[in-house]
């Protein structure tokens, strides 16, 4: 019922917009993070904040803005990316000559219905970029996000009825390749379905015959170990054992499971988990003193940083498993560091990241707000703020990156129509002045470029050519781990050879160079 009635809202603003107080309040109290005009605008979705506040349910007053918390910096960092990409875009002489792009970029605070009253704000268009407010809007044609699965689900429910594409850079869920479902969804993130494929393809290289399963209390977990069984069926694998971690975390359990582990000829074991519950098994699992597990990891804990203490190494090191693809953005460094509180002293998530990063606010005006004590004015960025400033090798940035391209290439395509040749009834063009979401989603299924060395292009259900880097932990210089690159699962190879292994490169566990037994 509610969210019938939110549509009708939506509806109703883009006709009679001026007139609905009410809903231009939503609108004010929900500000993008950022925002610039342009002939045609891009939305983008980002987690800004990784928590909410419980909304306020006492309606006796008017409801304030949304309270988020937990400012991320490495969210920011993605942000950022969309609007340096967007920028490139606008200086090429190449892609898009004689037009300009625009974005409006908001916060989901990591939460599903924020990510929904985050579409919702993007759609609606009209914001103090646009003036006179509520009047010649430009179209707002595609959205970059949204970032986890079940954002992505609701964004994307939200969108279909106005046929809106978009493109997510981190949501994973096999879920979303269904088309009946999420018709107007695309990603450049690999589905888990392919993460399982690859996984498959590393045990029966290894001649592992036996392997455990291990895996957290959550969809992630089950439509993984499912997808992992599905996979390993007619082949030489077996799984001995499946375990799952408790999600309301219970010691006596991991350590019985723990000695399943321990008791199993199956030295190998694939754990599908998040850092965050993986982190009180691992201590229990250190505390037992158990080491000679050869752990493969999936793609969520596989670049944890949490664990990469050289206190780690003994259990830990050799871990191998698919990470995201690295990418390359060249500006991207140079770019981040123009970002201070002194170039944008109006927005707050700026000032956000400064205190978060140094934990200070910039402005004595805003201390009524916070509890931090003022900047001094002399930070500066540096290496220490890594979940900021790690931009040598950015995957889920680089993920952004790929996404903000393939919009501006299918809408360069689209501009580029030749009267008579265009794909749409009777060989008709898109009308360059008034270009709709639909038209432009025709080109982006159909649109193929090379970025950073590789080939972007969708297939029918959205998914893009899927390609990990294989990640082995190993010990680095101060005894701590190191995530090295040790092959690659690369779904643009000949189908059977995508995966491909630097053996030598690789230590396993207990420090290694031969590849462990697990029958
Ligand atoms: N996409 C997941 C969430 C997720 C994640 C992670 C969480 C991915 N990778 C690493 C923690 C750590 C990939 C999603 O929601 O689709």
């Amino acid at each position: 019922m509610a969210i019938l009635l939110l549509w009708l809202l939506v509806l109703r603003f883009s006709i009679f917009c001026g007139s609905l107080e009410s809903h231009c309040t939503l609108q004010n109290t929900f500000k993008p993070g950022f925002m610039a005009g342009g002939d045609f605008v891009f939305g983008g979705i980002f987690p800004l904040h990784y928590n909410q506040e419980m909304p306020d349910l006492n309606c006796t007053y008017k409801p304030g803005p949304v309270q988020c918390n937990g400012f991320d910096p490495r969210a920011f960092r993605w942000a950022l990316t969309m609007k340096l990409a967007v920028e490139e875009i606008n200086n090429s002489s190449e892609l898009l000559p004689n037009h300009t792009l625009g974005y409006k970029i908001f916060d989901s605070c990591a939460y599903p219905l924020t990510g929904q009253r985050a579409a919702l704000a993007v759609m609606n268009g009209p914001t103090e970029a646009d003036s006179p407010m509520c009047s010649k809007a430009s179209p707002m044609l595609a959205i970059i996000g949204e970032s986890g699965s079940a954002q992505s689900i609701v964004v994307s429910r939200i969108l279909q009825p106005f046929r809106i594409p978009m493109i997510s850079y981190f949501s994973s869920c096999a879920c979303l390749s269904d088309r009946r479902e999420f018709p107007t969804f695309f990603r450049v993130i690999p589905s888990d379905a392919y993460q399982v494929k690859a996984i498959a393809k590393l045990l029966i290289n290894f001649n592992w015959t036996w392997v455990g399963v291990l895996r957290g209390d959550h969809a992630y977990g089950r439509s993984a170990l499912q997808g992992l069984l599905n996979e390993l069926q007619d082949t030489s694998v077996c799984v001995s054992y499946q375990e799952m971690i408790p999600l309301l975390y219970d010691s006596q359990r991991a350590i019985e499971i723990i000695r399943v582990m321990n008791s199993s000829s199956a030295r190998v074991v694939v754990v599908f988990s998040a850092e965050g519950e993986l982190t009180p098994f691992l201590k229990d699992y250190m505390n037992l003193n158990v080491t000679g597990i050869q752990w493969i990891a999936s793609e969520a804990w596989v670049t944890a940083s949490v664990f990469t203490g050289s206190e780690y190494y003994p259990f830990l090191g050799g871990t191998i498993g698919f990470g995201i693809r690295q990418g390359y953005i060249p500006k991207l460094k140079d770019y981040i560091t123009t970002v201070n509180p002194q170039a944008y002293p109006t927005n707050p998530l700026v000032q956000e990241l400064w205190g978060a990063l140094y934990g200070c606010t910039p402005f004595s005006s805003l201390t009524h707000s916070t509890q931090l004590p003022l900047c001094t004015g002399q930070e500066t960025l540096n290496k220490q703020h890594s979940a900021y400033m790690n931009t040598s090798s950015p995957r889920i940035a680089y993920n952004v990156y790929k996404g903000v391209y393939a919009l501006a290439h299918s809408l360069h395509n689209l501009i580029s129509c030749k009267t008579g040749n265009g794909p749409f009834n009777n060989s008709m063009c898109a009308d360059n002045t008034k270009v709709y979401p639909w038209q432009l989603q025709h080109y982006l299924q159909e649109v193929s470029f090379t970025i950073s060395g590789e080939t972007v292009n969708f297939d029918m259900k959205g998914d893009s050519i899927p390609s990990y880097d294989l990640i082995n932990w190993q010990k680095g210089t101060a005894g701590n781990i190191e995530l090295v690159k040790v092959g690659m699962y690369d779904g643009a190879r000949e189908a059977g050879s995508e995966l491909v292994i630097y053996d030598t490169a690789i230590t396993w566990a207990k420090d290694k160079s031969e590849v462990p037994v697990s029958v």
